[in-house]
């Protein structure tokens, strides 16, 4: 092949998303709860050895891209829209208004607020550190967000706590930390009930995000399960008001199952917000789009989650590769994305009328026939051909997921 000329490289690359075929419309991606988070649309492609491969661009073109799309939701940190210094102030008001004017422009609703407490210096001791004022200021910049979403019409309130956790042992007692912690949780949970009674709103639903390392070396709420533990632990005021948002990726980064870390969250009732992308067990949080390595997985994540009634947002919380374009963020990174949750819940729903999952799945939870159940050698041999069943549900699955329940075959 001949070079390509800068000037017909986006022809290129929409001739082909167009060869691609499959892509849904802008009003069937709606009718999904996918919300876009601000900080994805405007990833610059920027990390610790990384410099950015993409212009800036803000919330106005980001809200109006997803828009485009067909992602009706959209979500933002604090400070990915308000200057750390404008917060509280009526600048932030003035921001505000211009977003939600952009929100109406476009047909979005804000789905989801959450405060940064990561990024600025005043964080590297983490938002529960030792010094009272550090700790005040983390208490009013989370509840100067309860605000913010309830201006903007948030449902839900994300906490990732990022710094909360240390580089050196010892410099940090964990209890007393931990016990500040929810004392930010605690004013937030407390100021949203005031504000949401004086807005005739229902308040917010405070979502606790897990990571296991990143950027500290240690972290005290590493896990999803962890958390919960956490909200359990009787240092929350308002531990009803408390759930989680766990993210795919986080959970394989501690080498968990992540269909698994969901099914515990479900049975405490606390799975209310939820975090979509992929990548690699035990290694960097790379972000990557769902469904790009670990599809099977990802199908058999949204089979216990339709199976269970979830009912919480999507998440597209992933970066856009650092060798995808300004242009190619919105004409290829996000509606792919959002293309394969939708075909995997699709698909999702198919595992679950399956004849052949069903049956099988009925007969192992049948059994054998009654034997002596004090009897070891007697229940393994009633059961013995009946356990075969666990890979032939594997197959199936794989079947459903390459189409070829629907006889797609290859023919040698
Ligand atoms: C970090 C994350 C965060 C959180 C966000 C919401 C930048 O790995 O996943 O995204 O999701 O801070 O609270
Ligand atoms: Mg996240
Ligand atoms: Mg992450």
């Amino acid at each position: 092949m001949k070079p390509i000329p800068a000037g017909k490289q986006q022809a290129l690359v929409t001739r082909l998303m167009k060869a691609s075929g499959g892509t849904y419309s802008p009003a069937t991606r709606r009718k999904y709860y996918i919300t876009g988070p601000q900080w994805a649309g405007a990833y610059q492609g920027q990390a610790l050895f990384h410099a950015p491969t993409r212009e800036a661009i803000g919330f106005e073109d980001v809200i109006r891209e997803y828009g485009k799309i067909g992602i009706g939701y959209w979500a933002t940190h604090d400070t990915g829209v308000i200057p750390t210094a404008a917060l509280g102030k009526d600048e932030q008001w003035a921001i505000v208004g211009q977003i939600q004017k952009s929100l109406k422009k476009h047909g979005l609703a804000c789905s989801m607020v959450t405060t940064e407490t990561f990024f600025h210096a005043v964080w590297a001791a983490s938002p529960a550190a030792e010094s009272p004022q550090v700790r005040a200021y983390a208490a009013f910049r989370v509840c100067n967000t309860v605000d913010v979403g309830h201006e903007l019409g948030a449902q839900f309130a994300v906490y990732w706590p990022g710094s909360l956790g240390y580089y050196t042992q010892g410099a940090v007692e964990e209890t007393e930390t931990l016990k500040w912690y929810a004392a930010a949780l605690n004013a937030a949970c407390e100021h949203d009930i005031a504000v949401a009674k004086k807005k005739k709103r229902p308040a917010l639903k405070h979502c606790l995000e897990a990571k296991p390392f990143e950027p500290q070396a240690e972290i005290l709420l590493p896990t999803s399960d962890a958390m919960l533990a956490f909200i359990s632990s009787g240092v929350l005021t308002h531990p009803e008001m408390v759930g989680l948002n766990p993210e795919y990726l986080h959970e394989l980064m501690w080498g968990a199952a992540p269909r698994a870390a969901l099914a515990r969250a479900i049975l405490a009732g606390k799975l209310w917000h939820f975090d979509i992308n992929d990548g690699y067990r035990l290694k960097h949080d790379v972000d990557i789009a769902i469904g790009l390595v670990n599809p099977l997985d990802w199908l058999n994540v949204l089979v216990l989650l339709r199976s269970h009634g979830y009912n919480g947002p999507f998440n597209l919380d992933y970066k856009p590769p650092r060798t995808t374009s300004n242009h190619g963020v919105f004409a290829v990174s996000f509606p792919t994305a959002v293309d394969r949750f939708i075909t995997l819940w699709e698909m999702a729903g198919d595992v679950i009328a399956d004849p052949v999952i069903k049956e099988a799945t009925d007969a192992l939870k049948a059994g054998g026939e009654a034997v002596d159940t004090r009897d070891a050698e007697a229940v393994t041999a009633a059961h013995r051909e009946l356990l075969t069943l666990h890979e032939l549900v594997a197959h199936r699955m794989f079947q459903l997921l390459v189409g070829a329940h629907r006889g797609r075959t290859y023919s040698v």
